[in-house]
């Protein structure tokens, strides 16, 4: 199995790389955030729940998105490996997803890590918000918010798949195509 997480902050790219890599690697793609999207959309209580705090930029309860995780695994046993975008977040995501991977006698293949600078993160997401429709995208100082509960909390992430050997940095700034191609340089080596 080929799992890969793909991090970084707010807007660095997680999103759109994870649609290019679903088709070079037919992979299953788990995005936290499209899962509580969606929960809301369909107005659920664990959406409505979930809605207030991304609303404001931060994090939903490790619980919360740990059993989303779960269930998707669980539903699509025959996969040829998943793309984590945006989990884990929190360290405690992290050591979640490992106990939930061993028990499936599997593992992380590698953290592809993006690395995007401030400014441009609130310019791109200023942008998207223009149609995304998106409130947490609409407002730079939620955006802030979320940059900061990104650099507090979910940052140190980083330092749990370095201490695995499994860390990989990737320039997230250029062209979508070439940080495809940097993407994929990487995987093809795991
Ligand atoms: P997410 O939905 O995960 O979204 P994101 O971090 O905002 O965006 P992403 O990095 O995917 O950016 P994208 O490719 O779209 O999180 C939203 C909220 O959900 C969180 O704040 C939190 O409240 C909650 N949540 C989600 N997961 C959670 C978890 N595990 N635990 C707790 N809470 C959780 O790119 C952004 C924009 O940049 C796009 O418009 C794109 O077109 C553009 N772009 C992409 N690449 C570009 C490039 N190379 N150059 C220029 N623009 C580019």
């Amino acid at each position: 199995m080929l799992n890969l997480v793909l991090f970084g902050p707010p807007g660095a790219g997680k999103g759109t790389q994870s649609q290019k890599l679903i088709d070079q690697y037919q992979l299953i793609h788990l995005s936290t955030g499209d899962l509580l999207r969606s929960e809301i959309a369909q107005g659920t209580s664990l959406g409505m729940e979930a809605k207030k705090l991304m609303d404001q930029g931060v994090l939903v309860p490790d619980d919360v998105v740990i059993g989303m995780i779960s269930n998707k695994l669980d539903a699509n046993k025959d996969a040829k490996g998943f793309i984590f975008d945006g989990f884990p977040r929190t360290v405690a995501q992290a050591e979640a997803l490992d106990q939930l991977l061993a028990s499936k006698n599997s593992a992380i293949a590698g953290m592809l890590a993006l690395e995007v600078n401030d400014d441009e993160l609130e310019r791109r997401l200023l942008l998207r918000g223009k149609d995304s429709g998106r409130p947490d995208d609409a407002n730079p100082e939620v955006i802030r918010k979320r940059i900061v509960e990104y650099n507090t909390k979910t940052a140190p992430v980083a330092n749990f798949y370095k201490a695995q050997q499994k860390f990989y940095s990737i320039d997230g700034i250029g062209a979508i195509d070439e940080i495809f191609a940097s993407l994929c340089l990487v995987i093809n080596q795991l």
